[in-house]
């Protein structure tokens, strides 16, 4: 990206971002609702307790080989002993919603629908209560990768459309145990990278690369009918009664193009369409977007007339995920069949013209800090699908684990600090631009597992001490958000 582009972009953010410096919670509609999220395998622990039966996350990361630091999630910062301790702390942030996920298989162990599990009922009934009693609000996501592993085993997991019959039976039963107290349900989340990391590069369960041409495509489409079933239970069975609203969680980095040229700019928008149009058009126009079907062809699914009905309009809200933002140009590369992003003929860059990367580097590999992108994929999502209601359901960024430094340098996240600031000054932005954003949830409450780089990546605003008990100490992000949303003006961490 030429070095004139990246003056006239810097200038453009430092005027919004320096007009903003002193971003209040009264800058946010009062009704916008802040909170915080995680997810059930990588906090909850008690794997083996209160007869959880195993899921695909079980199997994968006690297979050799598959997490780099050899960890798993068997106990990881054991939410499922501790969730009034957890909830305490949400609470003393100010958070006024979590968003966690529920372990199918604490619901039913074997995933069929038939045996269902007390013990695991009552867990969540719990947690949601404990929520409630403090002014929390239980924002619930059904699937958060960790299919049960029989499904997996007997039915082929996304690949088979059972597994679309079997999710609706474990999602009408959610709906019927929780739902007169859960106002905001998700059915999956981010099924780009359960299609993707599961099916194509297989870093993630089920740890699938063999046949990545096509298992992909199936897997997404799957998923899809799976989140669009469950809607239409909850629309035609409970809604009316529960009045809550149920929406689908897609993530999407934002591709700047890497230059003016139309070549770049079409190979941009194919990004957009692989990410989000994917699992945003067939909701909103019936089908998959026409550059994955020209570069796909059959490989694509098709949908019956039926399906195309069951997934119209199936959302309440759409959930956005994003942490990140990269350029994108063109490049022919399409010879390359099984590979997801030379499918798309495009190359991803960090850089800029020159070397210099286009935002400070997290501890991922992929995370760069480009406050500017979130707006952009706001925008974008609101100009594209007609401006629907979004809550941004994750947003945030990793230090890397540290066996050297003191305590008191790990909780200094000062980098986080400034992430947390800048993006929500380009939220702020976007609402101003008019975008319909309703809502913020920051990844994450805690560190946590973070799946197949384990326990090496640190996402907390609450730092765990994995070697002394699992003992919780803030960050000053934590902090920062403690004065932020008790309406003070914050500009630096916990000092000001
Ligand atoms: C979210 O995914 C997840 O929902 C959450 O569970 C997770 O903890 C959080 O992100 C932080 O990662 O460069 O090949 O290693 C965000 C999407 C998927 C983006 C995995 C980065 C890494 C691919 N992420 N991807 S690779």
């Amino acid at each position: 990206m030429g070095l004139e582009k990246k003056k006239k972009v810097e200038e453009e953010w430092n005027n919004i971002y320096n007009s903003k410096h002193q971003l209040s919670r009264a800058d946010f509609p009062s009704h916008f609702v802040f909170g915080v999220a995680t997810s059930a395998y990588q906090v909850e622990g008690g794997s083996k307790d209160g007869g959880k039966g195993p899921s695909i996350w079980d199997s994968f990361s006690h297979t050799q080989g598959k997490i780099c630091d050899g960890s798993t999630g068997d106990v990881t910062v054991d939410q499922y002993h501790r969730y009034k301790e957890d909830i305490d702390l949400i609470s003393k942030l100010g958070f006024k919603a979590y968003r966690f996920s529920i372990s199918w298989s604490r619901i039913f162990p074997d995933g069929l629908g038939t045996k269902i599990n007390h013990e695991g009922i009552k867990y969540y009934n719990d947690i949601i209560d404990a929520l409630l009693e403090r002014g929390i609000e239980p924002c619930i996501t059904l699937y958060h990768w960790d299919l049960p592993l029989n499904l997996e085993e007997s039915c082929g997991g996304w690949l088979d459309e059972q597994t679309v019959k079997y999710f609706a039976i474990y999602a009408e039963t959610c709906f019927g145990s929780f739902g007169n107290k859960v106002k905001r349900w998700i059915t999956i989340n981010e099924p780009l990278q359960t299609a993707v990391n599961g099916y194509c590069t297989g870093i993630h369960a089920p740890g699938r690369s063999e046949s990545s041409s096509t298992e992909p495509f199936l897997v997404a489409h799957n998923q899809l009918l799976a989140h669009a079933e469950a809607a239409s239970i909850y629309r035609n069975k409970f809604k009316d009664e529960q009045g809550g609203e149920i929406g689908l969680v897609v993530d999407c980095e934002w591709p700047e193009p890497l230059s003016d040229n139309l070549e770049d700019k079409a190979a941009a928008t194919r990004r957009l369409d692989f990410q989000l149009g994917w699992y945003l058009d067939p909701i909103f126009f019936g089908d998959y977007p026409e550059s994955m079907r020209e570069r796909l062809g059959d490989r694509l699914p098709k949908f019956s007339q039926q399906d195309r009905e069951l997934l119209k309009h199936s959302l309440d809200f759409i959930g956005l995920n994003h942490y990140t933002s990269r350029f994108v140009g063109h490049a022919a590369n399409s010879l390359e069949e099984n590979d997801f992003y030379k499918i798309q003929d495009v190359e991803i860059i960090a850089e800029w013209e020159g070397g210099e990367v286009i935002g400070e580097k997290a501890a991922s590999s992929w995370l760069y800090v480009v406050p500017w992108g979130i707006r952009k994929v706001l925008n974008y999502i609101a100009e594209r699908y007609d401006n629907p209601p979004v809550y941004i359901t994750e947003n945030g960024m990793d230090d890397e684990d540290d066996d050297v430094s003191p305590l008191h340098e790990m909780l200094d996240d000062k980098l986080r600090v400034s992430y947390f600031k800048a993006y929500l000054a380009a939220i702020h932005q976007a609402i101003l631009d008019g975008a319909n954003v309703r809502g913020y949830f920051a990844w994450s409450l805690l560190d946590n597992f973070e799946w197949n780089l384990g326990y090496t990546k640190r996402f907390g605003l609450t730092y765990v001490d994995f070697k002394n008990g699992l003992t919780r100490h803030l960050k000053s992000s934590a902090y920062w958000f403690m004065r932020f949303l008790k309406g003070g003006q914050v500009k630096h961490g916990k000092e000001d």
